[in-house]
This record gives structure tokens, C-alpha cells and sequence, in this order.
């Protein structure tokens, strides 16, 4: 398997400008024409992409050749300055279990080209720099016919706009449309069109109406209009990712677009909203300017990340919104950094490129982006992206030209801020604080952490948002920002008396913060603090510090905290979905992360215990307001998913699972029969799997089991939801279920995520089970689907934090996959990475 390298990069010496093709669609063999018009650019041969085609014919010009195949290259010798090549291949789709390239779901025909799947169809210079404007024909029996751009009659389009492979797409199947229009700004009328199975079209509003917001959004917020008469979703069962931005032809996993209140959870109607805006927003991020070459994807995904947080702080508040997106870089971004899987922002190498859509790529790319806005300022951003746009549009390019724009409209020097992109590992920040003869004074230091291939790094240009307050709470100096530089720095102010600290407001940089915070402070903040981040960010650390000491030395937990949680919990005129945040305790990985950095060896179990031993504290100290608080959390009428509604929704279920730490799940059994939408379902559902009441299970099997995506849920809960003893036999026993797909990724990931990730002290079993679980069902998929597997490999990344025994058990299960013959490229990358 070989290594590529950015410092390797070269443009094509003959590139394609059009690309014409004619399918004629066959399940076991289908045939693709392909005409490419193509042009010399510079000397040398032409090395087209291809895998796993039967060629049947190639000419140059009408000239029939057989010209050189090596592997799944073929290499073009002697070659004219212009001329056209033609291919015709014979590919089967239904044998493409690795759902890269074109292969079919449930009877219907789709394509996924990211990164490397267009050369699974055809021959083609399969690499982003390549971007041509495209003719597609379709000839299949099936009622829609579709591909990219602008439909030019039954089963022919053509796209105006040059567009690498990856955004190629085409779907042919028995598909019915939910239909709207959109007039953009320009004065275009759009044609909008969310395709879905026979039976699935009254789930799809949604979908439809989060489209035209985003379309709203991003004309007024980016000043980007739409640009085709047509914008098609599709909805697909089996799709790898959540969803994909082909050029006018978005296809999406269909758990991203398919919604009612019956069905779908608050937390799939945000995913479906975060998703359809993020796919749209590609349309200028990643589409009209794409990536010159692979290692540049945070290019495009960092920057619609973060367009797509933006839309979403707009469409559902600000501050939930924040304090979501950042406790998800924590749990996964955070987690990769600090582990055998840690890479920059902009890779420098890979093997496999699909390893790379990581939580590093995307979100860390995003706050990359928001630091950049924090240090230009919001006018200085606006002129830097509206300079991006304006010289970019129709090239493929690289974080050089994306820095260059800002660097150019602003005037900032910013070579110091591309290290963000080229140096992996999360900076730890280290404050200590000093009040001395009214003089206060703060030391700031950073440090960058090695990471695989790293050492002795630099020091970041980090924006540190502060404030700070009185004794009272009271705001005396509001948010500025210091751009710390250096190892090193101190800020010192006079003042009457001691201040409390309110660091890193908004989290204005992706660091780990080490401020030993005395609990006086943190309860002001807590209390009375401006920024929502850092108000919710104390209660947090109050809370990880009790469950850390639980954790090492079996402390108790004060009263004290217990009743700033339960102040908190009973605030009525605090905002319901900051109250659910606040008081949801950090995670089990959360915690073996954090004592991991402190040098104590994290044990799964006994960190299960803290958290159960912690919430029924929580529980005991609110027992009589509970069903008070519950019923305050009421959404009259009909369900809403609009956030205010969620938000409650949102607490109402925290509440609940403290409730039945102490009725044995009476009140959540009752919640349950009362449901009568999705979210309350699940939120009672879970409470009662976890005081330990299968029989609920085969109901809800019984009124759920036509339902794919409920069902997906049915299998994840009972997984996550097992007591960790009984975990891994409950996943065992999952996987022999009728309606267990491996094949699928939605329900592979429910069953195995649903161990690995929904239930830590379960997969962490002391005698092994669950890694060996794990490891069975990854050798088994990566026979099928290589690009799931890998995917679901990282499940073992944080091993060497783990004890000697659970560290030799996981690497048996690591040596053993390694040792597999026939490994996918993935999956023994993923492997060799986390081994080295
Ligand atoms: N480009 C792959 C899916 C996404 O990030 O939108
Ligand atoms: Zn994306």
C-alpha cells in the first residue's frame, strides 16, 4: 500500500475538459460509454484511473488501441495536443457491496464518487484538479432518471459548470418527489425536488423546507446564489456517509432527510436541518471552488462546517448551538488529537484517502476558521471570502490561496496561523492567577503535544477571548481578545480587588484548558457569567473535577456542588435546553481522557459507577421537584421541533433519567404509553432499558419493526442502554436478529457503535469480549465494505490509555487484524496507524 505525499503534487500533463457518457443500466452488467475531450497542458503521458472495469473498448480520435493497463491504471503514450478518447466498460452494481462508485440500494441505482469512486465507473483522470463540464444519457426501464446540472430531456442532462469527478452523481429508480420552488436573488427560478421511496414522501417536508433556508441564508449571509434551474436530494438506505453535495444532485443517507414527528428524534431534525444547509453551502465551498488535491479537503469541508454552524446558531440560537459543536470536537476531534490517529489539518501524507474525512478535517477545520474570523474581525472575514469567490470561482484550490485572500484583504501577516493547519495535536494552555497589592496578573503558557511524526513544535497565534467579573457577578471588564503568540505571556491589570477569571469565552480557541479554577469562581460563573460557553464550561469543571476524585480515590460528592446543580436544574428562568446542557455530567470517555491526562490509568467500570453514583445524588437532592420540573417542560399542542420546543423536550429527558435512578423507571414506563412523538419515545425508551426492563424492547419491536429508521434506533438503544456486563452478549445477540444488515452501514453502525461508542464500560468488558467482538465484525466488513470498517476500526484509538491487561487484549485484536490477509487498504491503515 503506498504512501502518497502533498510535496508530491503535480498538475496533470493532459487534462479532460468535457466529459460525455451514455449508461445503459444493468444491475450484473452495466455498460458506460465514456467520450473525454481532452487536452495537453504540459509534456508526458496520460495515466487514467479505473477499478475493478471490464474494458471493452478504447480509441483515440476513432482510432480503436489497446493501450497499456497496469493495475487499475491505464497509461496513454505518443498522445496529440487535443483529441478524444472513448471508452465503453462493463461494470455489475449490484455486486458493489463497498457502495463507492455505482451500486444499488434496495432496487435503485446511485453513485458515490467521494473521494475515489468515479474511477469505479470509468476510465478517467480521477483526482479534484480535473474539472470539466458534463453530458450524461441514462437507458434504464425506471421512472426518474437522474444526474448533475439541468435535465435536457428524458434521462439526458447536461452541467454547465466545470466539476471534478468526485461530484459526479446519477440515480435511477422508482422514486417519487416532493416538489417546491425557489426564485434566487439573481432572478433564477429553481426547481426543488427532495426524491424518496414509494411510501417514505410525507417524511420529507422537512428536508424541503430546510432546503429553502439554507438557499435564504446563503444569499444573505454569503451573498451566494444558486446557479441551475434544478436541485434534486435523493434518499438512499445504504450510503457511508450522512450525505454527499454532488453538483445539483445531492444524495443523502436516508436517516439525514426522512422526517415526522412519529419517527424522528429533535436530534434528527437538527441533523437533517445541519445537513441539508452543509450539503447546499458546498454549491460555492467545495463545488464552484474545490480542492486542488485531496489533502486539501479541510478547504472545503472545515469552511461548510462552519457555515453550516453558523446556520444553524441562526436557525436554533446561539448558544446551544455553541456548546453543542463544541462538546462534539471534545468527544471526537479532541479524542483523535490525542491519539495514535492524530493528523494536521492538512494531512502531509495517507494511504487511504477516505480515512481522512475525520473529526480533524472537519470540525477542527471549522474552529480553524472561526479563529481566522475572531482575529480579522467580521469585516475583515467578509472581505477575505468575498475576495475567495471573486478569484477563485472555477478553480480548484489550496489553503495557500484561501490565507493569501484574507491575508491580502486585511493585511495581516498570517504565516504564523497556517501553523494551525500544519501542526497536529490540541494546545494545552496553562493559566495561573495572581492578585498582589491590587495588581492582578495572569500567566498564560502553550505548548503543542508530539503527535505521530510531530515533535518540538512551534507555538500557535491562539485568540483568547476573556472577561471578567466581580465578587457579585457583576461584569467589570467585557470580552476582549488577546492574541497570544508566544510560548509565553502575562496580562496584568490593576484592580481593587481579586476578579473572577471567564477564560476563553465562546471557546475561542481549540486548546485544553488548564486553569486549576478555585470553586468559589466557578460557582459565580456558574451563576452570573455573560458568555454562555464559559457559564455552562464552570459548571463542567466543577463536575469533572468531583467525578475525577470518585473516580482515584472513591471521594464522596459535596453538597455543595449537588446544590449548585439542583439551583441550576430548578432555575425557571433559565433556558430549558441550557439547563438539560448544564446539567448532563461529561462523558464516560470524557472522563478516561481527562484522567488519562493526569496520569491516572482510567477504569471503565469504576467510571460507570461515579457517573450512576453521581446523577442518583443529583436525583436524591431534586427527588420531590422531579415530576414538577417534568410536567414545567410541557409543549402544548402539536409536536414542534422548532429548538424551544427541543430545548424542553431536551430537559424533560434528563429529568427523566434521574427519575428513575430512583422509582426503578415507574415514571419513565409511564412516559413511555404516553408518547405520542419520537423524541419523548426514544428519551422514555432508554430510561426504561436502563432500569433494566427488556420487556419494553419487544413492544416496541412489535410497532416499529416496518421502520427501517426506527428500527435503527431499536438496535442502538438496547446495545448502549445493556448493563456493561451484559453489553457485548446484547450486541452478540443483535447481530443474529432477522433485521441485522451488515451490509448496511446505518444498522452496522447502530449495533457496533452502539457498543464501542453508546456504552464504554460495556465494549472496555475487563476480559476482552467486547474487543474481540469488535474485531470479528470489522474483518467480516471489510471483505464487503472497506470504507465503513476503517470508519468503525477508530473505536480502538484511545487504547493506550487503557490498563497493561485491557492494552494487551486490544492489541492482540489490533495484531490480529493486521496479520489478516486480503486486508482492505482502509482498514490496514487504520491498523498500522494505531500500532505504530
Ligand atoms: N463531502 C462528503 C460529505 C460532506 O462532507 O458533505
Ligand atoms: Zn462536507
Amino acid at each position: 500500500n503506498q504512501t502518497i505525499y502533498l510535496r508530491d503534487y503535480a498538475p496533470v500533463p493532459v487534462t479532460v475538459t468535457h466529459v460525455d457518457l451514455s449508461f445503459r443500466l444493468d444491475p450484473k452488467a452495466t455498460r458506460v460509454q465514456a467520450r473525454l475531450t481532452c487536452a495537453r497542458q504540459g509534456p508526458g503521458d496520460m495515466v487514467l484511473d479505473g477499478e475493478g472495469l471490464k474494458t471493452i473498448s478504447v480509441a483515440i480520435d476513432g482510432t480503436a488501441i489497446t493501450p497499456r493497463i497496469d493495475g487499475d491504471r491505464m497509461i496513454l503514450t505518443d498522445l496529440p495536443d487535443a483529441f478524444l478518447l472513448e471508452t465503453e466498460v462493463e461494470i455489475a452494481p449490484q455486486d458493489n457491496t463497498a457502495l463507492s462508485g455505482l451500486y444499488m440500494s434496495n432496487g435503485m441505482y446511485c453513485t458515490q464518487c467521494e473521494a475515489e469512486g468515479f474511477r469505479r465507473i470509468t476510465w478517467m483522470l480521477d483526482r479534484p484538479d480535473v474539472m470539466a463540464t458534463y453530458d450524461v444519457e441514462i437507458e434504464a426501464d425506471l421512472p426518474v432518471l437522474l444526474s448533475n446540472g439541468d435535465e435536457k430531456g428524458a434521462g439526458r442532462w447536461h452541467d454547465p459548470w466545470p466539476k471534478p469527478t468526485y461530484l459526479f452523481a446519477l440515480v435511477a429508480g422508482n422514486l417519487v418527489a416532493t416538489s417546491d420552488s425557489f426564485t434566487t436573488s439573481e432572478g433564477r427560478d429553481v426547481a426543488l425536488n427532495v426524491w424518496v421511496r414509494p411510501g417514505d414522501e410525507g417524511r420529507t417536508s422537512y428536508a424541503l423546507d430546510a432546503l429553502k433556508r439554507s438557499m435564504l441564508w446563503d444569499e444573505k449571509v454569503y451573498g451566494r446564489a444558486y446557479d441551475l434551474s434544478v436541485f434534486n436530494i435523493v434518499a438512499v438506505d445504504d450510503f457511508n456517509m450522512g450525505a454527499m453535495e454532488n453538483k445539483g444532485l445531492n444524495v443523502f443517507n436516508s436517516r439525514y432527510v426522512l422526517a415526522s414527528p412519529e419517527t424522528a428524534t429533535d436530534a434528527d431534525y437538527a441533523n437533517i436541518e445541519r445537513i441539508v444547509a452543509h450539503e447546499y453551502f458546498h454549491n460555492w465551498t467545495g463545488n464552484r471552488i474545490t480542492c486542488r488535491d485531496w489533502f486539501q479537503l479541510c478547504l472545503k469541508e472545515g469552511l461548510t462546517v462552519f457555515r453550516d454552524q453558523q446556520f444553524s446558531q441562526d436557525a436554533r440560537g446561539f448558544a446551544t448551538q455553541r456548546i453543542g459543536d463544541i462538546m462534539t470536537l471534545r468527544a471526537r476531534q479532541f479524542r483523535e488529537d490525542a491519539g495514535p490517529l492524530a493528523h494536521p489539518v492538512r494531512p502531509e501524507s495517507f494511504v487511504e484517502i477516505n480515512n481522512f474525512y475525520t473529526a480533524t478535517i472537519y470540525e477542527k477545520g471549522a474552529e480553524v476558521i472561526g479563529m481566522l474570523r475572531t482575529l480579522v474581525g467580521a469585516e475583515g472575514y467578509d472581505a477575505g471570502v468575498a475576495l475567495y469567490f471573486e478569484r477563485h470561482d472555477g478553480q480548484a484550490c489550496t489553503i495557500e490561496d484561501w490565507l493569501a485572500c484574507f491575508a491580502e484583504a486585511t493585511g495581516r501577516d498570517l504565516s504564523q496561523f497556517m501553523l494551525w493547519y500544519r501542526q497536529a495535536g490540541t494546545p494545552r494552555l496553562t493559566v495561573t492567577e495572581d492578585f498582589n497589592n491590587g495588581v492582578y496578573t495572569l500567566d498564560l503558557k502553550q505548548t503543542v503535544p508530539d503527535t505521530p511524526g510531530q515533535t518540538n513544535k512551534s507555538p500557535m497565534t491562539l485568540p483568547l477571548a476573556y472577561g471578567l467579573l466581580d465578587a457579585t457577578g457583576t461584569e467589570i471588564r467585557p470580552t476582549d481578545v488577546f492574541e497570544m503568540t508566544d510560548r509565553a505571556a502575562r496580562l496584568s491589570f490593576n484592580l481593587p480587588e481579586k476578579p473572577v477569571l471567564s477564560m476563553l469565552r465562546g471557546f475561542s480557541a481549540p486548546v485544553v484548558l488548564e486553569f486549576a479554577q478555585s470553586d468559589a469562581d466557578r460557582l459565580i460563573l456558574l451563576a452570573h457569567d455573560t458568555d454562555p460557553f464559559t457559564r455552562w464550561e464552570a459548571g463542567r469543571a466543577l463536575a469533572k473535577d468531583r467525578l475525577m476524585r470518585a473516580v482515584a480515590e472513591g471521594a464522596g460528592f459535596d453538597a455543595g456542588w449537588i446544590d449548585a446543580v439542583a439551583t441550576l436544574a430548578t432555575d425557571a428562568d433559565a433556558d430549558p435546553a441550557f439547563r438539560a446542557l448544564a446539567l448532563a455530567l461529561p462523558s464516560e470517555d470524557d472522563l478516561a481522557a481527562s484522567l488519562h491526562g493526569s496520569g491516572v490509568v482510567p477504569d471503565p467500570d469504576a467510571i460507570y459507577i461515579a457517573r450512576r453514583a453521581a446523577s442518583h445524588a443529583i436525583a436524591t437532592r431534586l427527588a420531590s421537584d422531579l415530576p414538577g420540573l417534568r410536567a414545567a417542560c410541557a409543549t402544548p399542542g402539536a409536536y414542534d421541533p422548532r429548538a424551544e420546543d427541543a430545548g424542553k423536550r431536551s430537559l424533560s429527558a434528563t429529568l427523566l433519567r434521574l427519575q428513575t435512578l430512583l422509582d426503578g423507571g415507574a415514571a419513565a414506563r409511564a412516559a413511555y404509553d404516553a408518547a405520542d412523538n419520537m423524541t419523548d419515545r426514544m428519551a422514555a425508551f432508554t430510561c426504561v432499558l436502563d432500569a433494566g426492563d427488556t420487556e419494553v424492547a419487544a413492544r416496541f419491536e412489535a410497532d416499529w419493526q416496518h421502520d427501517r429508521l426506527v428500527m435503527d434506533k431499536w438496535f442502538m438503544a438496547q446495545v448502549a442502554h445493556a448493563a456493561p456486563n451484559d453489553a457485548v452478549d446484547v450486541a452478540s445477540k443483535l447481530t443474529a436478529h432477522r433485521d441485522f444488515d451488515p451490509g448496511n452501514p446505518n444498522r452496522f453502525r447502530a449495533v457496533i457503535g452502539g457498543l464501542t461508542a453508546g456504552n464504554p464500560a460495556g465494549f472496555h468488558r475487563a476480559d476482552g469480549a467486547g474487543y474481540a467482538f469488535l474485531a470479528d465484525w470489522l474483518l467480516r466488513l471489510d471483505k464487503a465494505n472497506p470504507q465503513t470498517t476503517a470508519r468503525m476500526s477508530t473505536a480502538f484509538d484511545s487504547w493506550r490509555r487503557f490498563d497493561a491487561d485491557r492494552q494487551d487484549l486490544i492489541r492482540t485484536q489490533l495484531d490480529r487484524m493486521a496479520g489478516t490477509e486480503g486486508l482492505s487498504r482502509d482498514l490496514g491503515e487504520m491498523v498500522a496507524r494505531m500500532l505504530a
